[in-house]
């Protein structure tokens, strides 16, 4: 007899959607897309090493291929994975300069964005990346034909979907369709996500922090007068904690609490993060696991955008560690305007 506790993502997915209202199997088969790809991906990353030492002569390898970096590798698998799936109506990469339309007329329901291989600059240390996606639904159209473009920038809050896959020690799914967050873990063994955790909720405090400080001097005055503040007896004691891997960084927070923290710098002063396949997922995460993502002043599911590749300020994480961060950054705005 089968152990009742023991449980697949497609199990999981399919159970969930017979509650569903027009549960169809479509939600499914398009997650089923992004699983393949990432077992597959999955299995790369862990072969990187060795992966590199086949490309080191050159450009080509020894099957007289083209030596792809992983980015692009990743960027593929999850196209070609996807792009067959007949209810999805167009895709949109990091790694792509223009949403991809498919031809799947009517039957194309949903969109997808990805970032195929998040904080892949550390894959040759051995550092955990990961795929984040996002999936929203094709808008009905409001007697107007829409562009592409068009039907893809929505809000963050009218994702039907979300997740990240982080390729780490071992390698992790976690998702939400709007009701809770759900842990996998891959068993290589059967090549299947098992169920680890359901309805997965983030502490309300906890007394970390993660951000890249070297960059503090360009930071907001209120996010230094924050930072200052995490190193005070009154606030303390906090811990520091940064991968500089969004997924891993942000897979510890909704784990373990704290605040992970990308603002706006010099270098970049829209902040560095994407808005539509990075930012948003993570804040439909966050909220469905009980805790908060904002710029600093507003909500990230509420942050209208106006392009594909859209960077944001991020405050992300336990609700009472963004409130504090918040909370430094509005006495700053109040002081300056004063
Ligand atoms: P990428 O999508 O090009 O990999 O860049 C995003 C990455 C994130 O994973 C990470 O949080 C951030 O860049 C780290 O930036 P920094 O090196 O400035 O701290
Ligand atoms: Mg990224």
């Amino acid at each position: 007899m089968s152990d009742p506790s023991f449980m697949t993502l497609q199990q999981h997915i399919i159970q969930r959607q017979r509650c569903a209202e027009e549960a169809t199997g479509e939600f499914s088969f398009l997650l089923s897309g992004i699983t393949i790809a990432s077992k597959i991906l999955a299995d790369q990353v862990r072969r990187v090493g060795l992966l590199d030492i086949l490309g080191t002569t050159g450009e080509v390898n020894v099957q007289g291929e083209q030596v792809q970096k992983l980015d692009d590798i990743a960027n593929d698998m999850l196209m070609q994975c996807i792009g067959y799936r007949r209810c999805v109506h167009a895709m949109a990469s990091e790694e792509v300069a223009d949403p991809v339309e498919l031809e799947t007329g009517d039957a194309g329901r949903y969109i997808v964005l990805f970032d195929p291989l998040d904080g892949s600059s550390n894959i040759d240390v051995n550092i955990p990346v990961g795929t984040i996606f996002s999936i929203l639904k094709k808008p009905e159209p409001n007697g107007k034909e829409c562009s592409v473009e068009e039907n893809v920038l929505q809000k963050g809050c009218e994702q039907v979907g979300a997740g990240y896959v982080l390729y780490g020690s071992a390698t992790v799914l976690v998702y939400t369709t709007g009701d809770g967050v759900h842990q996998f873990v891959l068993d290589p063994s059967i090549g299947a996500f098992i169920l680890v955790k359901e309805q997965l909720t983030i502490p309300e405090k906890k007394a970390i922090y993660s951000c890249n400080e070297a960059n503090a001097h360009s930071f907001d005055e209120g996010v230094q007068n924050y930072l200052n503040w995490v190193k005070t007896s009154e606030a303390g004691p906090y811990s520091a904690r940064y991968v500089g891997s969004f997924v891993a960084d942000f897979h510890r927070t909704l784990l373990k609490g704290g605040v992970f923290l990308y603002p706006a710098t010099a270098k970049a002063p829209e902040g560095k993060l994407r808005l539509m396949y990075e930012a948003n997922p993570m804040a439909f995460l966050v909220e469905q696991a009980g805790g908060k993502a904002s710029t600093g002043d507003t909500r990230i599911l509420d942050v209208e955008p106006t392009k594909l590749h859209q960077r944001v300020p991020l405050v992300i994480g336990s609700k009472k560690e963004v409130e504090i961060v918040e909370d430094f950054m509005a006495r700053r705005r109040s002081a300056v305007s004063a």
